[in-house]
C-alpha cells in the first residue's frame, strides 16, 4: 500500500520485504569495511545513533560541522560501493512515488538501539534539494516525527515498520523530522536494532 504523508511524500508499506534477505548481508559487507560509529555533532554531543555510509559520498559530522565526504574518516579510504540491491530498491521506490530517474550518489546507514533517538532537524547538506530522499526501515518499529518548515511547527507521529520505504521530495524535502527514543521491543530478525538507510543525491 502507498500512504501519502505530505504533498510530495509517501510511505510504501513493506516495499523492501522481498529484498530483506539480500539487503542484510550487503549491510554487513559495508560495515566490515566502514564500521558503524557514533559521530560527534558540532555542538559537542555524541550521537546515540551509530552510522556508516556507502556510495560515492558519505555524510559525516565532527566539531567542525556536517558535510559529505568521499573519504571515510575512520578507515581513511573511500566508502564501500553502493551494493546493486540497494540501487535497485532506491530506483523502484522513487519511481513508485513519481520521481523518475533517481540516481543517488550517497547512502547513509543509521543503526538505532533501544533508547537511541534523532532529534528534530532538517536535511540540507545535499547540493540538489530538488532530488528526493528515499528511506528504508528494517528491524524494530520507530516513531517518526514529521514536522513543518519551522522547528516550532507541530509534528505528526508516524510508526515505521520493518520493510517500509518512505520517499520525501518536493515541498516536503526541507521539513523538520526526527525519531522518538526507541522502545526496547526486539524484532524477530534484527533483535534489538533498527537499521535505516537513506538514499540521497548529495553531490
Ligand atoms: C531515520 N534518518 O529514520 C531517518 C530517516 C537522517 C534521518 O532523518 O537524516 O539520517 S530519513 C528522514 C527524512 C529525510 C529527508 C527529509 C525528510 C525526512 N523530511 O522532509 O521529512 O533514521
Ligand atoms: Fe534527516
Amino acid at each position: 500500500t502507498k500512504d501519502r504523508l505530505g504533498p510530495d511524500s509517501f510511505v510504501l508499506r513493506g516495499l523492501a520485504l522481498p529484498r530483506v534477505d539480500a539487503l542484510l548481508p550487503a549491510i554487513e559487507d559495508v560495515a566490515t569495511r566502514s564500521p558503524f560509529r557514533h559521530m560527534v555533532t558540532p555542538g559537542g554531543f555524541t550521537m546515540s545513533v551509530a552510522l556508516t555510509n556507502c556510495g560515492e559520498l558519505g555524510w559525516t559530522s565532527d566539531r567542525r560541522g556536517y558535510r559529505y565526504s568521499a573519504i571515510d574518516p575512520l578507515s581513511n579510504a573511500v566508502w564501500p560501493a553502493m551494493p546493486a540491491v540497494f540501487a535497485q530498491l532506491a530506483s523502484e521506490a522513487a519511481s513508485a512515488a513519481g520521481f523518475a530517474a533517481f540516481q543517488p550518489d550517497a547512502c547513509l546507514i543509521n543503526r538505532y538501539e533501544p533508547g537511541s533517538r534523532l532529534s528534530l532537524h532538517q536535511d540540507r547538506n545535499e547540493r540538489d534539494l530538488g532530488a528526493p530522499v528515499v528511506s528504508v526501515s528494517l528491524g524494530m518499529d520507530a516513531v517518526f516525527l514529521f514536522g513543518g518548515l519551522a522547528r516550532s511547527d507541530k509534528a505528526a507521529r508516524i510508526t515505521l515498520h520493518h520493510g517500509d520505504v518512505v520517499v520525501w521530495g518536493g515541498a516536503d524535502r526541507l521539513r523538520y523530522h526526527g525519531i522518538m527514543p526507541m522502545v526496547d521491543a526486539p524484532h524477530a530478525l534484527l533483535s534489538r536494532q533498527r537499521i535505516n538507510f537513506t538514499f540521497r543525491k548529495a553531490g
